[in-house]
């Protein structure tokens, strides 16, 4: 059984400030939580062995969301997978081992559905992990994140740990990456397109060849099924965390330009690379425990290029 969360328990959300912790934060605020536990990465480096194990101890959380981490789209994974893995293995294990240190109550561990073999059947079952070889442009993260995953699942064997592991499908939504070179691909195209709007601009360049299909999750959801896992699963392995429904990239791409930019053109670059065929995550498990998605793509691309404007787009001419 989970423990029972309490209003006033330290709840350590580790990576508060990335797309997915700020949502959990905002998540746990709005369900009334009343003692975060958070750490930027200047107080506490979450790669340095020391200084978690040492901020753990402080603060002594009773429930730690692990979802902090190096991440990036298929070019930023491709170009540095040294630092998507050292990165990415040091803050699962610091984190994972402090925890059982400090007795925490349950840890949630969030994984990618990259970590599932690249011709995976879809949609994927969680049993596919470890089934098949992996996505070769984002290998060393998904290393990284199957060896979080172990890790939970050995911590839970040797300790009696309540360490469980989500693991979500594409997310999208606000404190995103708009960064051209390391975002994916919704971010992306959404600044491509407001860039293209701004600069009176009727072409936009899509990589790859646009056939691939991907499932796209917006991060109030994914928040949303973190706190009820945490409250209500307790089993060892990954769980899947998806939408249920993939869109090819050119349709993506075309409802981007629907939104931001109506009229505009869309080419496509194949030069760059495609990387896995398609992902869509079987989450038939998690709609059994009774969770479910409840924001619609086109409304949760709309709701983020708000943001977008809002928070990140140039300030003139908006
Ligand atoms: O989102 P994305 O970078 O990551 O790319 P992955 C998804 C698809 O969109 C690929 C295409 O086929 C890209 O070629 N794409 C089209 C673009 N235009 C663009 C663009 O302007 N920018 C980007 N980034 N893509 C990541 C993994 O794979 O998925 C990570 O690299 C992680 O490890 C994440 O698992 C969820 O879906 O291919």
């Amino acid at each position: 059984m989970s423990p029972a969360v309490d209003p006033d328990d330290a709840v350590f959300v580790a990576g508060h400030r990335g797309l997915v912790g700020s949502a959990i934060v905002r998540r746990l605020e709005q369900g009334g939580h009343r003692n975060l536990v958070t750490a930027t990465r200047d107080q506490v480096d979450l790669r340095n062995q020391a200084a978690v194990a040492g901020f753990m101890d402080e603060h002594r959380p009773r429930f730690v969301y692990l979802v902090a981490g190096t991440v990036g789209g298929i070019m930023a994974n491709s170009t540095r997978p040294a630092e998507f893995l050292y990165d990415n293995l040091m803050i699962h294990a610091n984190v994972i081992e402090a925890a059982h240190h400090v007795g925490v109550g349950k840890l949630l561990y969030l994984g990618s559905s990259c970590i599932y073999p690249r011709l995976a059947d879809q949609p994927i079952v969680e049993p596919a992990l470890l089934t098949g070889p992996l996505e070769p442009t984002n290998e060393a993260y998904a290393i990284a994140k199957i060896a979080g995953i172990k890790m939970c699942d050995a911590y839970r064997v040797q300790y009696g740990c309540d360490f469980v592991s989500a693991m979500p499908t594409n997310l999208y939504g606000p404190n995103d990456n708009f960064d051209l070179q390391s975002s994916h691909v919704l971010p992306a195209l959404i600044r491509k397109f407001d860039d293209a709007r701004r600069a009176g601009e009727d072409r936009v360049t899509v990589w790859g060849t646009g056939r691939p299909r991907r499932e796209f999750l917006h991060v109030d959801d994914l928040a949303d099924a973190c706190v009820f896992l945490m409250e209500h699963y307790d089993d060892p392995g990954p769980i899947n965390v998806g939408y249920g429904e993939d869109v090819a990239i050119a349709e993506l791409a075309g409802l981007v330009r629907d939104v931001v930019h109506p009229g505009a053109s869309i080419d496509f670059d194949t030069s760059k690379p495609d990387g896995t065929p398609r992902k869509l995550l079987d989450s038939t498990r998690l709609q059994q425990l009774g969770w479910r998605p409840s924001i619609p793509l086109a409304e949760g691309i709309a709701s983020t290029y708000d943001w977008y404007l809002e928070h990140v787009a140039p300030q003139e001419a908006r």
